[in-house]
């Protein structure tokens, strides 16, 4: 241990509780810790804070007071590179009442975005967003069978991120709140070649829509190439930009969107318009 790291029994000591119960503090995220060598060690300045913030934490353990930071306690967990522990505030939050939707919503997206800031500010290297991706890409996979709707689909639309867009976590997370809307998705991920996605949508039955996911600006260039050779050759199906490089909506027509959505609730709506123009006589 170096100068100021506390061992999880230390660390118990000093709070005065078991160690198990320091162990469930740090696997829920509540309590900062890395792994060192195999074992688990905390910083004293971590513990301190912790002390200080006990009546806020126990209020929101007991379901009162401020609502516990799901979002930093996950944000905490994925920087650690604790998958299991990840994994163990998403369900702790599941249990607290929190619906999966906001699960992605307001827990795992703020994480994601506050790691996208250190990394952008030099706090941490680029391995650890990479193994913080990949957990969060398996709570997705976990996540999953909660956003499937039973019944009759309303029919199908295919997601994707076009060619060198490698950001395809906003894609995984948007085809599970598209799916809990009823609709059958189809989700291609990252980096799609224009002909893939054109392949993609002309053999899926009863695709309604495609929707292009752009998160990096420097991928704008190659969202409109995949818009346009949908356009081409998919006709009738609507073609929807979004993702966070997408300023607005008159942004997204520019690049040869047929219409433009925010988020998931907003491509929902989008596809109910739809089906009501189809529909109607
Ligand atoms: C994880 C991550 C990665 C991972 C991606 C892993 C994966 N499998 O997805 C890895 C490490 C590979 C990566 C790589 C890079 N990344 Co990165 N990454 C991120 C990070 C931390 C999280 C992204 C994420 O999943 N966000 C969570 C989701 C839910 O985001 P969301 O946009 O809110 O999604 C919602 C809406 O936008 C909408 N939506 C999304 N798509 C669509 C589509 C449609 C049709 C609709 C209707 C709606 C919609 O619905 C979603 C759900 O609500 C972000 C930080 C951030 N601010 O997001 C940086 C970030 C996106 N990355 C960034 C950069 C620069 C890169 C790199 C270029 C870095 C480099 N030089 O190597 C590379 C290469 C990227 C490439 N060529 O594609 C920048 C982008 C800056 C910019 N404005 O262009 C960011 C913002 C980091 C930063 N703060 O600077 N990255």
């Amino acid at each position: 241990m170096t100068d100021g790291e506390l061992t999880l029994q230390e660390t118990a000591n000093l709070l005065g509780v078991h160690y198990m119960t320091v162990y469930r503090y740090v696997r829920l995220g509540l309590l900062p810790a890395t792994k060192m060598g195999g074992n688990w060690c905390v910083h004293q300045s971590d513990v301190d804070q912790f002390r200080n913030s006990e009546p806020e934490r126990v209020a929101g353990e007991r379901g009162g007071g401020r609502r516990a930071p799901w979002s930093d306690r996950l944000e905490s967990r994925l920087l650690a590179g604790d998958g299991r522990g990840a994994w163990g505030v998403v369900e702790a939050a599941l249990a607290a009442g929190v619906e999966p939707e906001d699960v992605y919503l307001t827990v795992l997206s703020p994480a994601l975005r506050s790691i996208g800031m250190r990394w952008a500010a030099g706090e941490i290297d680029v391995s650890v967003e990479h193994r913080a991706s990949g957990i969060a890409m398996r709570l997705i996979g976990r996540l999953g069978p909660r956003f499937v709707r039973r019944g009759r689909t309303r029919g199908a639309v295919v997601l994707g991120a076009p060619a060198g867009e490698r950001h395809a976590l906003p894609v995984a997370i948007l085809a599970d709140l598209v799916r809990l809307q009823g609709w059958d998705v189809s989700d291609l991920g990252g980096d799609v070649p224009d002909t893939s996605f054109v392949h993609a949508v002309l053999t899926t039955p009863d695709v309604v829509a495609v929707g292009i996911s752009v998160t990096s600006v420097e991928n704008l260039v190659a969202a409109a190439g995949a818009a346009s050779a949908l356009r081409e050759s998919a006709s009738g199906v609507l073609v929807v930009i979004g993702g966070a490089a997408v300023r607005d909506e008159a942004h997204g027509l520019e690049l040869g969107a047929s219409a433009v959505a925010a988020d998931g609730r907003g491509f929902t709506a989008l596809l109910d318009g739809l089906r009501i123009t189809t529909h109607s006589p």
